[in-house]
This record gives structure tokens, sequence and C-alpha cells, in this order.
């Protein structure tokens, strides 16, 4: 590694120490583009590394709300707008109580490169807030999506900045944010936020998209190793968006996916997860894995005891993907799919591998399909949604998959070639990250210092 590089990490070590997701995704990003740093002497002088990890702006603000008993309460927003070297701010929002900066801060700077990778015009960005959205009603859902937009509407904008959905935030709250936003520009911008529903210009299959992205991403890199999906069994963590539109592709594409979860436990049923069963139960009801068992009373249920080792990675399949959140999957658990056999990871949700448990997967021949890759489809559909927008036509459904597969192709092929010229063939985690941070390097250099 060189000195620069050294130092570049040092820094932001310093800078950001309570940060450690942040500094896990921006170590994991900076080491492995390091032999094209070697190449660019270049990218000291220009500052390319400390301006890459510094936003290029931080959004925290107050989002106070009344719930339904009548009571006063503040949640914290957040909106890091990262980098928009080549496109308006885009990624999604996240709300979940575990919320802070560092992990919007990582979710934003991932994001960066993902956007990259998609080969569409858009930057980095996430957003989000503590707010739990379990238990609450669709009034307190829609209250505090009012107040949040209240603030957020000052700081985004079609051509701004756009965000989206991420964990707890799916189509009903972009709806209430969205109509917030309407009401209070007094215009109707249909780009401003992506994830709309189809009824007032969303894009059809944007639904469908990260989960049907990742197994198109993953029928390429099996197919690269002479492998396929078909007669495969899955296991899948999360039984949300992401997890439940990866189940259905994978179904289609003829494996068995035999497991899924949510962050009370998973569930186990050998003969093939019902899917219609779970989107009933998260969908409509927006209830616990845990009442499969109601349909499917022979299905195993397991409970999580805390978030270190979650039971689903103890459940033995040839190819598991982790949908539900970060470090999912740390070095204990990686050990066991190993031993059970796994052939392939693929990473729906963001950074849900440990750097640990990826170097374990790599060492031993277990494929890796990276985040910012695989789980790119779903940005990249959003911003189809943008162009939709601005046309003010939408495609077909066939349409916009037909444009997602294809978009997903070229980010595995950037991957693989990427692997390929720096020596490292089959590690699509440094392929990933070397291909995303050449384009922006070099965008970079183009526009000077900003
Ligand atoms: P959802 O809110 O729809 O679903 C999240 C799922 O993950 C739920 O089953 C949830 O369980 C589980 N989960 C969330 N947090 C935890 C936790 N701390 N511990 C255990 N389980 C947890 O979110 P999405 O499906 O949209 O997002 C899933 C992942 O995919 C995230 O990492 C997100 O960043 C990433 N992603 C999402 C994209 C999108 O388009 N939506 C695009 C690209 C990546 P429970 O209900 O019990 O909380
Ligand atoms: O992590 C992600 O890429 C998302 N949550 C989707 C972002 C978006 O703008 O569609």
């Amino acid at each position: 590694m060189s000195n620069y590089l050294n130092k570049v990490l040092k820094d932001t070590k310093k800078k950001n120490l309570k940060e450690p997701e942040f500094l896990q995704a921006v170590n994991e990003v900076l080491q492995s583009v390091s032999p094209v740093i070697d190449i660019h002497p270049e990218y000291e002088k220009l500052a390319i590394l400390e301006r890459l990890v510094e936003p290029e702006r931080i959004i925290m603000f107050r989002v106070p709300w009344v719930n339904d008993k009548g009571k006063v309460i503040v949640n914290r927003g957040y909106r890091v707008q990262f980098n928009s070297l080549i496109g308006p701010y885009k990624g999604g929002l996240r709300f979940h109580p575990s919320v802070n900066l560092s992990i919007i801060k990582f979710l934003g700077f991932e994001q960066i490169f993902k956007n990259a990778l998609t080969g569409l015009p858009i930057g980095g960005a996430k957003g989000g807030s503590d707010f739990d959205p379990k238990g609450k009603s669709d009034f307190e859902i829609m209250k505090f999506c009012q107040s949040f937009m209240t603030e957020l509407y000052r700081h985004i904008g079609q051509d701004v900045d756009v965000p989206a959905g991420d964990i707890g935030v799916g189509a009903r709250e972009v709806g209430y944010l969205f109509g917030q936003y309407k009401r209070i520009r007094n215009a109707y911008e249909g780009g401003v936020l992506t994830g709309k529903d189809v009824m007032y210009g969303g894009s059809l299959a944007r639904k469908e998209a990260t989960g049907y992205g990742l197994m198109y991403f993953m029928r390429e890199m099996l197919a690269a190793d002479n492998k396929s999906l078909k007669g495969k069994t899955v296991i899948i963590s999360g039984s949300g968006n992401v997890a439940i539109y990866a189940c259905e592709k994978c179904q289609a594409m003829g494996a068995k996916v035999i497991a899924m979860s949510d962050s009370n436990g998973c569930i186990y049923d050998k003969s093939g997860i019902d899917l219609d069963c779970v989107k009933q139960i998260k969908e409509v009801q927006r209830g616990r894995i845990k009442e499969y068992l109601k349909t499917y009373p022979k299905a195993v249920y397991m409970e999580s005891k805390g978030s270190a080792n979650p039971p689903i990675w103890s459940i033995k399949a040839d190819i598991a993907l982790p949908c539900a959140t970060q470090n999912d999957i740390g070095i204990d658990s990686a050990k066991l799919l190993v031993k059970n056999g796994v052939i392939a990871i693929g990473e729906g949700a963001n950074m849900p591998c440990t750097i640990e448990a990826t170097e374990y997967f790599l060492a031993n021949g277990v494929l890796v399909a990276p985040a910012k890759a695989a789980n790119a489809g779903g940005v990249a559909t959003s911003a189809i949604e943008m162009s939709q927008n601005s046309m003010r036509y939408y495609y077909t459904f066939e349409e916009v998959d037909k444009k997602l597969e294809q978009i997903m192709v070229n980010i595995f092929n950037e991957c693989k070639n990427a692997s390929e010229e720096f020596k490292c063939k089959g590690n699509y985690v440094v392929g990933a990250n070397i291909a995303a941070f050449k384009k922006l390097a070099e965008a970079m250099k183009m526009q000077g210092v900003v």
C-alpha cells in the first residue's frame, strides 16, 4: 500500500473516530483500489481520495411530531449529500431506530460507487431517521413523514437531490413524503423522489428491481464459473422489499428458497418457501415472519438471540443472500456457511458481510457478489423512473425489466474485467471497487478541484 493511501486511511480514521460503519466502508474501498493509486501518482496531488471520503454536505435536523396519544416526539433527521460528481445526489432514506450519522455516512459513501457502476447520471447520497416505524399507525407514519419533509424539502429537488426508499421506507412512506413536498412547493415535480406508486409517477418494476437485479447479477457470476441457479438451495435473510423480490426471481430461475427471516427470527421450510404467504404477512399485514407457521405448521422457526449470529446462517444451503442489514454475516456465520458447503454469496443488503467474513469466503473459493454492484438494480431503476418523469411518459414492465437486466449484465462485466485487469480474477469485490473508482477519479480530474 502506498504512503499516500496509508496517510488518507489514518487521517480518515482520526477524523471519524466514532463512526465504525463509515470507516469499515472506507477501508474496504480504499484498500482495494490500491493498485490503481499506484499507477496514478497525480491522484495524490489532486487529493482525489481526501475529497472522496469527505461528504459535500451533511444536513441534520429535528423532526418533531405528535403521536396518536397526543404526545410530542422528537426524532433526528439526516441527509448526507456525499458526492454530486456524476449527477444529482441520489440514494434512499432509512427509518430505523439504529440510524445514526455513521450508518448514513457509510450508506452514502457506498452509494457513490454503486451509482457510478450503473453507468447512469446519479451522484451519491443517503438519509433517514432514528424513527421506528414498527407498531406505528398509518396516521403516525404520515405525520412523521410530513414533519420530516417539512425540513428536507429545502435541500432536495429533481435536479439537486432525489431520495427514495430503504429500510422502513417503502411506497407508503414515499407517498406521504411526496404529498407533503408537492404541497409545500405548489408544483408537481415528479422526479424529486423515486419509488413512488405507479398511480402517480412511479416506475413499473421499481418495486421488484433490487431483488431481480441481484439475481441477474448472480446468474452472470455463476455462469462465469460454469454454474447455474437451477436446482440450488437458497437462504435469504430479511423478508422486506429486497428479500421478497430476490426470492421471487430465484424461484423463477429454478432455485429453491428454503429460509427467510426478520429481526426476530427465521423460518425454515425444507419443501420450499411459499412466497405468496410471505408477501401476505409482510406486504399486506405488516406482520412477523413467525406467522408463516400458522399456514405451514411443519416449517421450523428459529428465534434470533441478539444480532451476532443470526440462526439462518446455520442452515445448510448452496447459496446465501443477505438481504436485511449491514454486518449480518460475521466471521462465525461465514465459517458455518463454508462448512456447510455454500458456493456463492449475493449481497442484496448494503455491506451485509464484515470485511473478515468476505475475506474468509474469498479465501475458501466462495463467490461473492458485492453489494455495491449486486444491489445496484434498485437505484438504476430509480434513475429510469426519473427519466420517465422527465419524459412525462412511461415504459412497460417488460421494457424496464429488460433495461434493468442489461444494466446488471454490464455491471457484472465491468467488475469481471476490472478484476482481470488488476490480477485478481474472480474477486468481484475488488473488481467492483476498482471499476467504480476509475470512473470517479477520472471525472474528478476533469471537473477540477471542487
Ligand atoms: P425493508 O424495510 O423492506 O426490509 C428490511 C428487512 O430486513 C426486514 O425483514 C427487517 O426485519 C430486516 N432487518 C432490518 N434491520 C434489521 C436488523 N437490524 N436486524 C435484523 N433484521 C433486520 O428494507 P429493504 O428490503 O428495502 O432493505 C434491505 C437491505 O437492502 C438494506 O440493507 C438496504 O440498505 C438494502 N437495499 C435496499 C434497496 C431498495 O431498493 N429498497 C436497494 C439496495 C439496497 P424487521 O421487519 O424485523 O425489522
Ligand atoms: O441502497 C440503495 O441503493 C437504495 N436504497 C435505493 C436508492 C434509490 O435511490 O433508489
